[in-house]
């Protein structure tokens, strides 16, 4: 009885791994605790625009992407895995956490590409 109860419980722990191995955590978790000595920085979407073009933010900033049009819109890295807000659509709000290594960091918008922007974290 308790043997059975054992493999019982090693059966369910091989598929429980098996079945997270398989989904790949793609998405970054947003676990960050929300640190209040990071200030909020702003992206504000309008007229398939980035305002501003060029924003500068501390590592791991927490960035507010605000989309003023009725148009969806995304603030996409174009580094692999560096941030990506997916689709914001029109009049909503989103939040996106800045990489935490320096550089500059081009993105897109995924469903317009011509429209681009630079964030820059140091
Ligand atoms: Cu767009």
């Amino acid at each position: 009885m308790v043997l059975t109860i054992a493999v019982l419980c090693m059966l369910i722990t091989l598929v429980g791994c098996s079945a997270s191995g398989g989904s790949a955590p793609s998405s970054p978790a947003p676990s960050t605790p929300s640190a209040t000595s990071v200030s909020e920085e702003r992206i504000v979407i309008k007229n398939f625009r980035f305002e501003p073009a060029d924003l500068t933010v501390a590592p791991g900033a927490k960035v507010s992407v605000v989309n003023e049009d009725s148009a969806p819109h995304t603030v996409t890295a174009q580094a692999a895995n560096a941030f990506d807000t997916s689709t914001i659509e029109g009049g909503q709000t989103t939040t996106f956490t800045a990489p935490s290594t320096a550089g500059t960091y081009r993105y897109l918008c995924g469903i317009h590409p011509s429209m681009t922007g630079t964030l820059t974290v140091r």
